[in-house]
């Protein structure tokens, strides 16, 4: 370690003194103000990380649907997963130490970690469309060469894009090849073996309205849409060229004001979705006859992937276990209609994509998704390799099946979950099941439900346990939550401090507006 080199280069991206930050749920997110000092160590820090797992290691400078002017960054652990727990602990020391101690706290790190310097380091790098990004993804480039490692900056990429090239990277190849081309041929390859399958190929099944938030997946799915278009006719919305990034659209608004998003013109029945500014979550929606906005969110995504996928299995006839992930914030309609009509079993974690994929990965076939829309499948490697060997020797009906499935693991991003990869997989299984928007919408009624954001002087003082259902401290709250709850039907609060804003959550649902309505209105200290 050149710690001379570090301390001069360290001064160029000073801290701003008493800045304190946390590695969240999504890593760091602030101002891009308040940010140049964070990513100049986080390009150290991804050295270091790269050194010990000898692996690729990723950067990702983005604020996913938060506002323009935030930004923020994350690293991407070598198989594409989010960065190890006590690593996100170096990152936050890392962040906070002062310019005096930023050599100590790197060598502590090194030490703990049991990090060989003279190990070679790669780091790749990703960007979202912020004015601020560019800049922030050059300091972090300084922090990686400064500390000796060699990278590679992929420039603008979605989040999901930069997951999957750091997994190809680390997989000699087999997952994919790690360009932003090899991404496009291996999604789109998969997606019109399938739709050549379908036997519903009237325009309905064919052309899809896309609201992308006015950020990178308008840039992304421009590119790509030549290589599907056999498949499906985008239209692309908020595309950049007018709005500003996550104004009054994308998934995140769409999910949050149940509403649709401005800039996007819909005709009653129309089939849309929204991406949310770094294109890793996606939501669907649409317009009835009478002009009622319907939302299919992350739940019911879920709920037609995984029918889809059982449905192939019993075509097959193999019974591997298939899970589904979800978190408390899943509606309790969803639920119940996985484990009773699908019998699927269904586990809750605590919320954050990070706690559902190590859950996912428990099964032969893990389906997970957050309520606001991001999530994937994965596939275990001995199911990948069974399935392969099926689609070769297998006949006829099975056969055809198995080659479906073949094609819809391909499909899948599963390194995360990814905007563009589950609307290809989506729209597929709409035209091969024929199925329409209503009709994927009837499968269950969503139990009305709101949530709300509470400031609160410190958000520290809420604990919870099972899974963030139930509140431990402070005294009295979870008490006062179940003798609410108890009088209405089919009802479900919880309350939980949030990883990425400083504000509280309060969700809740029940069997009808008017019950949650009233709810709120006799207990007027939850607004
Ligand atoms: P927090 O702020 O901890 O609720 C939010 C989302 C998560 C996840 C993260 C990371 C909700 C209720 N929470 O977490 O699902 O997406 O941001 O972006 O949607
Ligand atoms: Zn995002």
């Amino acid at each position: 370690m050149d710690l001379g080199a570090i301390t001069k280069y360290s001064a160029l991206h000073a801290k701003p003194n008493g800045l304190i930050l946390q590695y969240g749920t999504a890593g760091f997110r602030t101002k891009a103000e308040h940010l140049d000092h964070v990513m100049f160590r986080m390009g150290l820090l991804a050295v270091l990380r790269s050194k010990q797992t000898k692996s690729t290691i990723g950067v990702m400078v983005t604020a996913s649907h938060n506002p323009e002017e935030d930004n923020g960054v994350k690293l991407v652990d070598p198989l594409g997963e989010m960065l190890a727990p006590s690593w996100e602990e170096h990152a936050t020391c890392l962040a906070n130490a002062e310019e005096q101690d930023m050599q100590r706290v790197l060598i502590d790190i090194s030490e703990k970690e049991a990090v060989n310097l003279q190990q070679d380091a790669f780091v790749v790098i990703g960007r979202d469309t912020r004015p601020s990004s560019e800049k922030l993804s050059q300091s972090v480039i300084d922090g990686v060469t400064v500390l000796g490692g060699q990278f590679h900056d992929y420039g603008l990429l979605t989040t999901p894009q930069l997951h999957y090239m750091v997994y190809c990277r680390n997989t000699g190849g087999r997952y994919g090849k790690a360009t932003i081309e090899g991404y496009y041929q291996k999604l789109s390859k998969a997606f019109v073996e399938l739709t050549k399958q379908a036997s519903c190929s009237g325009d309905e099944y064919r052309s899809l309205k896309v609201d992308c938030a006015n950020g990178i997946g308008a840039l992304k799915l421009r590119e790509m849409e030549h290589y599907f278009s056999q498949g499906l006719s985008v239209q692309l919305f908020n595309d950049g060229s007018k709005g500003k990034l996550n104004h009054l659209c994308g998934a995140d608004f769409v999910k949050s004001h149940q509403k649709p998003p401005q800039g996007m013109e819909i005709k009653s029945n129309e089939r849309c979705c929204s991406f949310d500014g770094d294109a890793d979550r996606i939501v669907y929606y649409y317009h009835d006859a009478d002009g009622h906005f319907h939302l299919i969110d992350g739940d019911k995504i879920a709920t037609l992937i995984s029918s889809f996928l059982k449905e192939l299995l019993v075509e097959i006839g193999e019974s591997l276990n298939i899970g589904v992930v979800q978190t408390a914030y899943a509606n309790g309609s969803s639920t119940r209609y996985l484990e009773e009509v699908m019998k699927v079993p269904v586990y809750c974690t605590k919320t954050g994509v990070k706690h559902l994929h190590h859950k996912a990965q428990e099964f032969d076939i893990g389906v997970y998704f957050e309520a606001n829309g991001h999530g994937t499948a994965l596939f275990s490697t001995a199911v990948e390799m069974k399935i392969k060997q099926s689609a070769e020797q297998l006949e006829d009906k099975k056969r055809k099946a198995a080659k479906m499935l073949e094609n819809i693991i391909d499909l899948f991003n599963q390194a995360a979950g990814d905007a563009i990869s589950d609307m290809l997989v989506i729209e597929a299984i709409l035209a091969l099941k024929g199925l329409t928007v209503q009709q994927w919408d009837a499968l269950y009624t969503d139990l009305p439900n709101r949530q709300l954001k509470v400031q609160v002087a410190d958000r520290r003082v809420i604990s919870t346990t099972d899974a963030e259902r139930q509140a431990v401290t402070p005294p009295g709250l979870q008490e006062a939550i179940n003798d609410l709850v108890k009088k209405y039907k089919l009802s479900r609060a919880f309350v939980r401090p949030s990883g990425t804003e400083d504000v509280v959550r309060v969700y809740a649902e029940a069997d009808s507006q008017v019950s949650w309505d009233s709810s709120i209105e006799k207990e007027p200290n939850i607004r």
